[in-house]
């Protein structure tokens, strides 16, 4: 029984989300979907907040999504295990699953007005790994991993990974992890750029959280700006990004934030930035 799949705390202008369903390794329920997208969702509206921290409860950040979770369950014998080859299985759409549950939870993530933090204290496998790397910048403890494990069970990867693999580590590696779902240790993940930093297991909470606190003290419109800006440059020609940079400087040079840091700057002073 899930009474609280999601804690949410707040310490400073920073909002705390926890996976908590340790039993389960924090594997994603459609409850536990509903209320991480809403609790993106307020903490987006909220003005007091200014970076979200994200992390797991227990032994794992999240396996993925819940495969025994009603919504998707195939049909099997229970008794033996078996899928009966002569049955037609009935159909469950997991892609409806994704299209009302993953799709708008992973665009909510990654159009945050805040920068993310994403704590990884664990394993975190299929959608668990890809929702974590769709974070601003992933901290992951010594004997944390990431595993693609979607071909294990005969899918590809979802929630982002397709796109964030490939452009984390380029096509080699994505396939790598990808074809064989290997489990890739944090150390590992870091040295190949999948994600910003590896620390000791008893530094992470405390490394992630100053983070996560150092980023809410900083100009977060730029900050989400350069988050849409280096993703956009992806798709774009030199001249292009050049163009797009041009752009958000002449609407940040306008912003309250680029004034005071530049005042702060001038007059030896520590800035206070308020935009969002
Ligand atoms: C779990 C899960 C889990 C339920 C551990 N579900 N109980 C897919 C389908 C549809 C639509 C949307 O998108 C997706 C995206 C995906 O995420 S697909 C990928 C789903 N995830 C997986 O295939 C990973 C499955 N889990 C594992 O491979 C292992 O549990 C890992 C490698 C994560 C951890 O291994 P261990 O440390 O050895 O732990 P464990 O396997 O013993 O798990 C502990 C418990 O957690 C166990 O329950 P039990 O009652 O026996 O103690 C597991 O059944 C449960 N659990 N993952 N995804």
């Amino acid at each position: 029984m899930d009474d609280h799949p999601l804690l949410i705390s707040t310490e400073g202008a920073v909002r705390v989300l926890t996976l908590n369903r340790p039993q389960a390794l924090n594997a994603f329920t459609t409850g536990l979907l509903g209320q991480l997208r809403a609790a993106l969702d307020e903490a987006a509206s909220d003005a007091g907040v200014r970076a979200v921290l994200i992390t797991g409860a227990g032994r794992a950040f999240c396996a993925g999504q819940d495969l025994s979770d009603p919504h998707i369950k195939p049909e099997f014998d229970e008794h033996s295990g078996a899928v009966d080859p002569h049955r037609k299985p009935k159909a469950k759409d997991i892609g409806n699953l994704l299209d009302h549950y993953y799709i708008p939870l992973a665009l909510r993530l990654r159009s945050m007005p805040v920068p993310t933090v994403c704590a990884v204290n664990g394993v975190a496998a299929g959608a668990g790994a890809n929702f974590a790397l769709g974070c601003d910048l992933v901290l992951a403890g010594q004997s944390a991993s990431f595993i693609q494990a979607f071909s294990k069970i005969g899918l590809v990867p979802d929630c982002g990974g397709t796109w964030l693999l490939t452009r984390l580590v380029g096509r080699a590696r994505a396939m790598q992890l990808a074809l064989l779902g290997d489990k890739l240790p944090a150390e590992q993940a870091q040295a190949w750029g999948l994600i910003a930093r590896c620390v000791a297991d008893a530094d992470l909470q405390s490394e992630a959280m100053a983070t996560a606190q150092k980023l809410s003290r900083m100009p977060t419109r730029a900050l989400v700006q350069t988050r849409e800006a280096l993703d956009a440059s992806m798709a774009l020609e030199f001249e292009d990004a050049l163009k797009l940079e041009a752009r958000l400087q002449s609407q940040l040079g306008y912003a309250h934030d680029y004034l005071e840091g530049a005042a702060a700057f001038l007059t030896k002073r520590q800035p206070a930035f308020k935009d969002r």
